[in-house]
């Protein structure tokens, strides 16, 4: 390959020239934003241990109040991006919220996209767009974009859920915003048994409901059967996923990142080739190893990590008795909708 011309080669005044005029020369830096063959990742392979957070929320819920914090989260940061950055890779952005039973967070919309993958404790819902949704472990909540959304609790332990969202994306795009609303009416609830069960679904032969997003809450009940159904179903099948998808459309949950529930079964070892998007991995049940690059993040229940784009990742089920459980965020639908989404052998 061709040794381009470094900045160093140029005459200072010429580059004083170009400095002042608001100007950069494109050959000295040509390589360093189109590198051969594979992007230049930030993002680090990081393992966030849940042992390791847990007693630090419940210290936060200690030392600062619900009023202060609005939303009590401690941010998973990359340190590959710098923590202050407070992202997980280029698009997600991973927080683990406690709130404390009689806390309320109160209502908002927001333009980045949300969901929340409920860790520990009963009690706690969400009301999404009116919708109260109540919150068990392994439930999977969206706050899409522009719905409002407030968190309460009426159990008697301390709740904690993840919360993953597309703030970093949006955020670079300069269009993250929030608007601070009133305690929202909670209407009916139970969407989340509307659509249930594949193969069927509601058609109101009056009216059309005709929502963007006409599920907000995944139980983990239903994804752990439908999950244990295929793997039934299917022995030839290598890897027992399902995507969190819109059920009226069958698209993506939500419009940026892409949320999936995977299962291994007992010993399994499974390798999932290189693709373009970045991904995150959060133990629901059971425990896995995930290998990414040269590390290896034993993940036990409520364990978090991440792998860059480009990588390939090898994830072995350590129990040769219990299946283990899986939930996958990546930016898969966001590469495809930019068309940059590839897999590599
Ligand atoms: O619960 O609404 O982790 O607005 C970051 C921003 C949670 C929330 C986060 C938020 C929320």
């Amino acid at each position: 390959m061709n040794e381009l011309g470094r900045l160093e080669d140029l005459p200072q005044d010429y580059r004083d020239a170009l400095t002042q005029r608001n100007l950069v020369p494109l050959w000295p830096s040509l390589r360093g934003v189109l590198p051969p063959h594979i992007p230049t990742r930030q993002t680090t392979a990081t393992h966030w241990p849940y042992e390791t957070i847990k007693p630090l929320l419940l210290q936060a819920g200690e030392l600062t109040p619900i009023e202060k914090a609005e939303r009590r989260v401690l941010v998973l940061a990359n340190p590959g991006h710098g923590l202050e950055k407070m992202q997980a890779s280029p698009a997600i952005y991973l927080g683990m919220q406690l709130l404390l039973p009689g806390e309320w967070a109160p209502s908002h919309r927001h333009t980045p996209n949300a969901v929340r993958m409920v860790v520990e404790g009963e009690g706690a819902w969400t009301t999404v767009d009116g919708e109260k949704c109540m919150m068990s472990r392994g439930d999977l909540i969206l706050t899409p974009t522009g719905l409002w959304h407030e968190h309460g609790h009426d159990g008697q332990e301390p709740v904690v859920w993840l919360d993953v969202l597309d703030l970093p994306l949006v955020y670079y795009m300069e269009a993250s915003y929030h608007i601070n609303g009133d305690r929202q009416k909670q209407i009916v609830g139970r969407g989340d048994r509307a659509y249930a069960r594949g193969g069927v679904l509601p058609t109101p032969v009056f009216q059309r409901t005709n929502k963007r997003y006409p599920m907000l809450r995944y139980s983990w009940v239903d994804v752990k059967a439908a999950l244990e159904s295929l793997a039934a179903d299917r022995p030839d099948l290598e890897a027992i996923q399902v995507t969190y998808v819109n059920p009226e459309t069958g698209e993506d949950a939500e419009n940026i990142l892409g949320f999936y529930a995977l299962m291994l079964r007992p010993g399994q070892t499974l390798s999932l080739p290189a693709r373009s998007p970045a991904q995150v991995f959060h133990q629901i049940e059971g425990s896995v190893e995930v290998t990414v690059q040269s590390q290896v993040f034993a993940l036990a229940q409520a364990d978090t990590c991440c792998a860059p784009g480009y990588t390939a990742v090898r994830l072995r089920n350590g129990s040769t008795e219990h299946a283990a459980f899986v939930f996958i965020a990546d930016e898969a639908p966001l590469h495809r909708k930019l068309g940059v989404y590839e897999v590599r052998d």
